[in-house]
């Protein structure tokens, strides 16, 4: 492993100095080795200024380059230079083909990017830069071209062989072998190729497009996995109707391929006609998988489907475009599943991830705006940032805009990039140009990076019946930009009436708003709406559906905040008065460590919410859940996890004591003893059930414990199995899920799926004694670290244990600290994924910081991938700030 910390910047792009046409590859698959034969038709680029450039191909550490001919000569070793992972010919025409020949061995890559070994089978990961590790070539993603693809392998061990694309030819070889030829009509670049050989079974189904096209959708699994392709299917369908009828957007070949593999760095990968799945992002089974784990499948199938336009049709100029792609797709998916099921819990769960884990990147040293300027390892900004802010910033547009402007751009933006490759400003200038609104100052989305914080005031004058509200907005200096300029936002809001009915809005100066909600822009670093014919002094109900990626500040009243937690009728904003109460509550406990006592007014919020039979009980389960301890510590200046724990546990305990008999009937209520039934009431009462099990599990009474273990024993799903043992788990100091986690490991250790959960359910346990079980359960003979689903499982789960993680003598940090060394040498990107939360110490108490700070110097002084270089060397460099 060597240290290369070369920085890339965006300032430096420059176009491609050549162009292929197409690229011919013909690989064999080898036991030992896999031969590589590549032919691609050249071009000189016209639009690069660099007319008598040298030729430049990337490839990986692991090729073993045979051959290289131009236009079918020979080129002996003077006629090309082999340096520093680059294949460099000097004397180019200007069109020409060059063939070369390489050896590589999939069976030893653990990097898990390019072509390598997932159990018995061959599969492939080129984005981003995987594609250099199969052959040398441009790999950079605007050079497309139309790949045609030859395997050939034994054909007992891998019956199935698959590229992008249809299939054109196929037959049997000598020696046991056979092959295949596929052929993509679309230019694609490097990162969207893939292939896969493998001994898998077919799942078929079909779908008639809009315009009359029979589609072929084809899923490949392991056989033993055969009977959990069915929700994949009907998800994928479903995504297919709902992007021709929202965007308008046909899918292009005939046929659609998705591949399960067990060995996978990140959930999927959208290659053209060929999309690659981590089998836990796309096999389900109601015995085997939570209602959570259905719902993120088809999230997952949903964005993967729907990059094949926003990523592949229209793909990025450079990867610092990255959140071209992938905000959009993001947003895309998420808007799926609002359409599809409850919005406003989709909502919820969406705020709640991006203020818990992209809020906290942008206040971490690997703080980077959605379009970074500069990056070593590229890997490192496959972000919350680029994906979950990308898509703030997409759905603030839509806002903007509104629904007919957004549809417009975006139908302007598919037809004027279609086949080609480009950058955020192209897409911003479709929604601009096809919607006449001026979008340049809202590019600083773009550039900036920080959470904007807008800080509201407001009057009243009862005489003149107006109303002010001034929306300051200010964001803190992060490393790539000291002094921000004021962001240009959607502001959606309300004024409530003492009924809490919405009341009309006349704004001065803005004829255009009427109605009782709009959306204000907002521009300046301070801005005043006057508000006319205001009856009564309002309660505000502001930045509803939360319209923009910032942190509110408004001095809400408790009496408000009750109010608007019970007659608010924006789903984001009636939760959000909810949490705030239950902030502010934990906040309290906190400070009485030595008994914290509810308020009658918070108990009575949550009884209503817990007693109304008329609610959604999806939503009910939303708004009485605590906020996480991750979330808790976002609000906090100083993080003392510690404290932030035992307030949140007193919290827990208060409210089930006070509500005791609410929680008991309304789990008696929500528990299904029918049929099994996925409808959203069903998994609803789930959430909910599951939901008063774990608050009646505080109270340490044996009724509750039997209740728990009454509904692990009936193992009616993998939800309420799941919620049973995890009730259980959470109870600190007793072993009462202990014969349970035997029982389960027995009943699903075949099931490698399940016993990931298991491991999960352990290493995540934000209960004393973590390490030690932890560390037990890396010696278990299902652990194989070479395997990013079981290393996410029982490492990451451990780091988001955070009182294990934050372990007051730095045994945590340690823990962590020797896991990724060890992991550096195995797979880099997983490796850095676990490097993160090391270097998020700045509002740590003073010992941890200097604690996990240790940790990264030690890392810093050995060799490390450009991976986990970049990240703890950006860690390092911020401990002064
Ligand atoms: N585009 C892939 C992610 C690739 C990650 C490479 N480190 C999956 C997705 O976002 O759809
Ligand atoms: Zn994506």
């Amino acid at each position: 492993m060597t240290t290369n910390s070369q920085v890339i910047y965006l300032k430096n792009y420059k176009p491609p100095a050549f162009l292929i046409d197409t690229t011919d590859l013909d690989i064999r698959i080898g036991d030992e080795y896999t031969s590589v034969v590549t032919r691609l038709k050249i071009r000189r680029n016209p639009a690069s200024s660099e007319m008598s450039a040298e030729l430049v191909l990337q490839g990986g550490k692991g090729i073993k380059l045979q051959e290289v001919m131009m236009d079918g000569l020979i080129l002996d070793s003077s006629g090309y230079e082999l340096e520093d992972s680059k294949l460099c010919i000097q004397q180019c025409p200007e069109t020409f083909e060059l063939t070369t020949e390489c050896l590589i061995q999939p069976q030893l890559n653990t990097s898990l990017e390019g072509l390598y070994k997932s159990g018995g089978m061959y599969c492939t990961q080129c984005e981003a830069e995987g594609f250099r590790n199969i052959t040398y070539y441009l790999d950079r993603p605007d050079a497309l071209s139309v790949f045609t693809t030859r395997i050939s392998a034994p054909k007992t061990s891998y019956p199935v062989l698959l590229a992008n694309g249809n299939p054109v030819d196929s037959g049997d070889l000598d020696n046991g072998e056979h092959f295949a030829v596929w052929h993509d009509p679309f230019p694609k670049p490097a990162y969207l190729f893939a292939m896969v050989a493998g001994d898998l079974v077919r799942q078929d189904d079909e779908f008639i497009t809009a315009s009359g096209r029979k589609v072929d959708l084809q899923i490949f699994v392991e056989a033993h996995n055969s009977h959990k392709c069915d929700h994949a299917l009907a998800s994928l369908k479903r995504s297919m109707l709902w992007d021709e009828k929202t965007y308008g957007r046909e899918y292009d070949l005939d046929l659609f391929m998705i591949v399960a593999v067990d060995d996978f760095n990140m959930g999927a990968m959208e290659n053209k006609g060929l999309n690659i799945f981590n089998s836990d992002c796309v096999l389900a089974d109601p015995a085997t998988s939570s209602d959570a784990m259905f719902e993120r499948i088809e999230g997952i199938v949903a964005h993967e489907y729907f990059h094949n336009w926003s990523g592949n049709r229209v793909t990025c100029r450079d990867w610092f475009q990255l959140s071209l792609k992938e905000g959009f797709t993001v947003y895309r998916d998420a808007q799926y599943t609002a359409d599809t099921y409850s919005a406003a819990v989709k909502r919820i769960d969406d705020v709640t991830i991006l203020r818990t884990h992209q809020f906290a990147e942008d206040a971490s040293p690997m703080a980077h705006p959605i379009r970074p300027a500069s990056y070593i390892e590229i890997n490192n900004f496959y972000s919350v940032t680029v994906y979950e802010k990308g898509a703030e910033v997409v759905g603030m547009m839509h806002s903007l805009l509104g629904d007919h402007l957004f549809r417009k751009g975006s139908d302007l933006y598919f037809d004027r990039h279609d086949g080609q490759a480009v950058t955020t400003d192209h897409f911003v200038a479709a929604m601009g140009d096809a919607s006449g609104i001026d979008l340049s100052q809202f590019k600083h989305w773009y550039s900036q990076a920080g959470t904007p914080t807008l800080t509201v005031t407001d009057s009243y004058d009862a005489a003149a019946q107006e109303y002010r509200l001034t929306v300051a907005q200010s964001t803190p200096a992060t490393a790539e930009c000291q002094h921000k300029q004021p962001f240009h936002m959607p502001f959606r809001m309300a004024l409530l009436d003492a009924n809490g009915t919405e009341m009309p809005l006349v704004v001065q100066g803005n004829d255009a708003i009427t109605g009782t909600t709009c959306v204000l822009d907002i521009k300046q670093a301070q801005q005043t709406f006057v508000f006319q014919e205001v009856k009564q002094h309002p309660i505000p109900s502001l930045l509803r559906g939360f319209s923009a990626p910032v942190k509110l500040d408004y001095a809400y009243t408790k009496a408000q905040l009750l109010f608007l937690a019970s007659k608010d009728q924006d789903g984001f904003c009636r939760w959000e008065a909810c949490q705030r109460l239950l902030i502010e509550a934990t906040e309290e406990a906190m400070l009485h460590t030595d008994g914290y006592q509810i308020t009658d007014a918070l108990v009575s919020m949550l009884r209503s919410s817990l007693v109304d039979e008329h609610l959604d009980t999806a939503m009910v389960a939303k708004l009485i859940q605590l906020p996480s301890e991750a979330y808790l510590a976002e609000t906090q200046t100083t993080v003392d996890v510690d404290l932030i724990h035992a307030a949140r546990e007193a919290m827990r305990m208060a409210i089930a004591s006070a509500l005791e008999n609410e929680l008991l009937t309304c789990y008696q209520r929500c528990h299904d003893t029918g049929p099994f039934s996925q409808t959203g009431g069903a998994i609803g009462n789930r959430a909910l059930k599951n939901t008063c099990l774990s608050y009646l599990n505080s109270l340490g009474k044996t009724q509750y414990h039997n209740m728990a273990q009454q509904q692990y024993a009936l193992q009616a799903n993998m939800t309420d199995v799941g919620a049973a043992l995890n009730s259980l788990i959470a109870i600190e100091g007793s072993n009462l899920a202990t014969p349970l986690l035997t029982d389960f490991y027995q009943r699903w250790h075949t099931d490698t799926q399940v016993v990931d959960q298991w491991f999960a359910m352990q290493c995540g346990a934000n209960r004393s004694g973590g390490l030690e079980q932890v560390q037990q359960l890396l010696q278990h003979s299902a652990f194989d670290i070479r395997n990013p689903n079981k290393v996410r499982s029982v490492v990451g789960s451990f780091i988001r244990s955070a009182i294990n993680f934050h372990a007051a003598d730095g045994s945590g940090y340690a823990f962590v600290g020797d896991m990724i060394l060890k992991l550096d040498a195995i797979n880099p990107m997983i490796a850095s994924g676990l490097a993160k939360p090391l270097g998020r110490f700045k509002r740590q108490t003073p010992q941890r910081k200097a604690l996990m700070q240790k940790q990264l110097q030690r890392l810093s002084e050995a060799q490390l991938s450009k991976d986990v270089f970049e990240v703890v060397n950006r860690a390092l460099d911020s401990s002064n700030d």
